[in-house]
């Protein structure tokens, strides 16, 4: 039998999650929508004729819903994973788990509580065939040890309420959760550039990030947020004896005309629909199996802290120290 979801959440990332679930995901049955705007909520749940509801707390208790996919802003995600929580059902939330390092810690407290894994956090660039390619390669041993790595995260563009903060909480988070997963290390500090161009507006755009973790390896990352030109996504890490690269995207480059070209994408959804897929199919299987996949609630923690030291950064010029609490056994 197939496992029931409810999305909370019919907003861009919620409705393409629900479509999904719907059409692309083994083993999963979107049964239930939520969103406050009911015009949207019905849209979504057209995908498979699911049940709507315009509060997401009903959506929870829905004896229908078996699992939940919040989609939903980024300040209600913290009070929705413990309501699932409570409720005892397992929760794919979309990053951030919490904007606050103390809303990370309580969901992290009460799934520690509960003895066991119910939480994953939407970081889907684990689930990006070229990050894990990445990480396959740098498993193998035979490059060595990493030294450090290079990252670029440019957007076309940002809505008006994006403000300097969200470079790092909201787009440079990523490269934070993917350096630590493909390291299998923690930050222990971070410092922050920022270079504003001619003409720009109050935004601190772009900004470049230098992250150390424990063990010594140097990240660095170059956030963009208004690169004009599209959506470019780049990481190399340089190891002791080679270097791995993602490949770019797209795969295809046109020779036309005298010149050579390639598209970018618009945005992240297309970038990474692979991701997107592969993270919801594996999600539904751990499910099935009981063996947690993903970023874990206390992976959600550590990036939102990690972030946070790199705002603090920002905001005073200096070197900030990241401070993690330690780590509870059920995250082993
Ligand atoms: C957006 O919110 C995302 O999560 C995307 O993955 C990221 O690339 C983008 O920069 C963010 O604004």
């Amino acid at each position: 039998m197939s496992i029931g979801v409810g999305v909370i959440g019919a907003g861009i990332m919620g409705s393409d999650h629900a479509r999904t679930l719907a059409g692309r995901t083994k083993g999963a049955r979107l049964v239930a929508v939520s969103d406050t705007d009911a015009h949207r909520a019905s849209a979504a749940a057209a995908e498979d004729s699911a049940r709507l509801h315009l509060d997401a707390r009903a959506l929870i208790d829905d004896g229908d819903v078996e699992a939940v996919l919040i989609a939903s802003p980024d300040p209600t995600h913290e009070e929705l994973v413990l309501a699932c929580l409570e409720a005892g059902k397992p929760v794919l939330c979309e990053k951030p788990l919490a904007p606050t390092i103390d809303g990370c810690l309580r969901v992290v407290a009460a799934e520690t509580a509960r003895g066991r894994r119910l939480v994953q956090v939407g970081f889907m660039r684990r689930f990006d065939p070229g990050y894990s390619a990445m990480q396959a390669a740098l498993a193998t041993g035979d490059l060595g040890a990493p030294l450090l790595m290079h990252c670029v995260h440019r957007n076309a563009s940002v809505p008006p309420s994006f403000d300097s903060g969200m470079l790092i909480s909201n787009s440079a988070v990523h490269e934070i959760d993917i350096a630590r997963w493909l390291l299998n290390d923690e930050f222990a500090s971070a410092t922050v550039f920022q270079r504003t161009p001619r003409g720009a507006t109050a935004l601190i755009d772009p900004q470049f990030i230098v992250l150390e973790t424990k063990s010594g390896v140097l990240v660095d990352i170059e956030v963009f947020v208004n690169a004009a030109y599209g959506y470019d996504v780049r990481a190399e890490l340089v190891c002791e004896a080679g270097t791995l690269t993602l490949a770019p995207q797209p795969p295809v480059r046109i020779r036309f005309l005298g010149q050579e070209a390639s598209h970018f994408a618009s945005d992240w959804r297309a970038h990474f629909a692979a991701a997107y897929r592969n993270q919801l199919q594996a999600w539904i299987t751990a499910l099935r199996t009981g063996v947690p996949v993903g970023a874990s609630a206390w992976d959600g923690y550590a990036a939102t802290a990690t972030a946070a030291a790199c705002l603090d950064a920002l905001q005073t010029g200096r070197t900030t120290f990241v401070q993690l609490q330690p780590r509870p056994r059920l995250y082993d």
